[in-house]
């Protein structure tokens, strides 16, 4: 693992979410993207005069009611989702994490946020956190 990568909360609405961690936190969304695949609108926000590789915050947005965000927001309400992790491959790190028994829940990366490859760890295996591996791809600029 390189670092934490984002913290992910689920929201009902994306909008207001950009509007209160703004005004609130004085957090701005750097990248906004819709994922059909995952059935998330989400956006990466960060500290207006933070530090360059700072932690994002991942707002997400449910597309559908059956996506995994629309059921989590009806099984636990907004909140935190998920833990992420940048890793320098992903494939790797799965291999290393199944071979010390954890489930990985895709039998191979799928894509995420701005071009990453992205798999997770199930909560179960994780102490009840559902974690994501993430390695960045071009459109990343969190290393900058
Ligand atoms: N964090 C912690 N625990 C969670 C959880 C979460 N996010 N989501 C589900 N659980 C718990 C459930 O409460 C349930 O616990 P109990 O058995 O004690 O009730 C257990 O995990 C298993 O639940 P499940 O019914 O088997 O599975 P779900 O249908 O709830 O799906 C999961 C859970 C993790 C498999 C699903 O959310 C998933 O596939 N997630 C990965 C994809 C994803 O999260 N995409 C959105 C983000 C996209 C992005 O980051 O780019």
């Amino acid at each position: 693992m390189r670092r934490i990568d984002h913290v992910g909360i689920a929201v009902p609405d994306l909008d207001e979410a950009l509007a209160f961690y703004e005004k609130t936190f004085g957090l701005v969304a750097e990248h906004e993207e819709v994922n059909e695949e995952q059935g998330v609108r989400e956006a990466m926000l960060v500290p207006a005069d933070g530090d360059p590789g700072t932690a994002r915050l991942q707002l997400l947005a449910p597309l559908r009611p059956d996506s995994a965000i629309g059921k989590f927001l009806d099984r636990s309400g907004p909140g935190i989702q998920q833990m992420a992790y940048t890793v320098d491959d992903v494939d790797e790190t799965s291999a290393e994490l199944r071979a010390k028994g954890l489930r990985l829940l895709y039998d191979a990366p799928r894509r995420g946020t701005a071009g990453s490859r992205i798999n997770f760890v199930h909560p179960k295996d994780a102490g009840g956190v559902l974690v994501e591996l993430v390695e960045p791809g071009g459109l990343d600029h969190s290393s900058d």
